[in-house]
């Protein structure tokens, strides 16, 4: 080594040991980011992944099914979970969680609700709700072709495991549930219903862009409580799970994969400080499903309208 090229090296090496957030430099693979079926967690990793990229990282997109993904982050094949939904998603994370390979990564500031829910003209023919025994005494209303003396309940696709099935079983309740194939069919059907003002029950959840198109109502179960899903003495029915609704107040988490502070510390840094409101995730799924952007460009267009928020992350 010439002697300037020394005291260069000496140079860099001091100036790291004297930076204040040292750290080793980010792996040039890709951070490997899932995407799901639901706007806001596509626009949102998509929003994240371009903030990754902002810093010189590279990000790869992979779609997965929303369980198993909990599975895959554990084993590293994904890198980081953007939205744990608590309801939905509370109970593989645990799984994973108990097992070993992936880690919480903090809250987002955002309160969520998922549950069985009604647009606001529903209440007009079932007074007695958002109570889910009214609810049930209003079941002829909800009667179709497909569910004959039953009530239709229409619930997410299989994937998000509600579990409606077996709440309806659970309660007694004189509903049939069938399981939409996409959000899409959701938003169709609660459309669809608007026109005649049809009472209608779907499952819906907040934040989400729905609140500010259909003003609506989530149906009031027995309350959750902590092990109503893997206990049956736990809820109003002794030898039952799943005799309660989801928490009205439940959680947002991220989740990371434990090997990715070792191999992409400036990014894993950023995202245990991410946190998105329920204003912010409601305009991402708005950008998408009212304004009918792609994913893609949607992120773009909130990163543009919000520089103050993530650059705070960032910096
Ligand atoms: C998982 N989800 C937010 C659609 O309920």
């Amino acid at each position: 080594m010439t002697n300037s090229i020394k005291k260069l090296a000496i140079g860099a090496a001091v100036a790291a040991l004297m930076a204040p957030n040292a750290m080793a430099a980010d792996s040039s693979d890709p951070i490997v980011i899932p995407i799901h079926n639901w706007s806001s967690q596509i626009v949102m990793s998509h929003a994240v992944g371009q903030i990754f990229e902002s810093m010189g990282n590279n990000v790869e997109f992979v779609t997965t099914d929303s369980q198993a993904v909990y599975e895959s982050v554990r084993l590293g094949d994904v890198t980081l979970e953007l939205e744990v939904w608590e309801g939905a998603f509370g109970a593989s994370f645990r799984a994973a969680l108990e097992k070993g390979g992936l880690h919480d990564a903090g809250d987002h500031d955002a309160v969520t609700r998922e549950d069985w829910w009604y647009p606001m003209w529903t209440k007009d023919a079932c007074p007695g709700l958002p109570s889910w025994e009214a609810l049930n005494e209003c079941a002829d209303l909800f009667k179709t072709a497909e569910t004959g003396d039953k009530g239709r309940y229409l619930d997410g696709p299989v994937d998000w495991l509600k579990h409606g099935k077996e709440r309806v079983e659970a309660l007694g309740m004189n509903f049939t549930v069938i399981n939409a194939g996409s959000a899409a069919a959701l938003w169709a059907e609660i459309g669809a219903a608007e026109a005649d003002k049809r009472p209608v029950v779907v499952f819906n959840w907040t934040p989400n862009f729905a609140e500010a198109v259909w003003p609506g109502e989530f149906v009031e179960f027995p309350e959750w409580v902590e092990g109503c899903d893997k206990d049956p003495s736990v809820g109003p029915n002794p030898d039952a799970l799943f005799d309660c609704g989801n928490p009205a107040k439940g959680y947002l988490k991220k989740a990371a994969w434990d090997g990715m502070v070792g191999k992409w510390p400036h990014a894993y840094e950023v995202l245990t400080k991410i946190s998105f409101t329920n204003a912010q995730i409601a305009e991402m799924a708005k950008l998408v499903d009212v304004d009918e952007l792609e994913p893609e460009e949607a992120a773009e267009v909130w990163l543009e309208n919000n520089e103050d928020v993530w650059k705070s992350w960032v910096n």
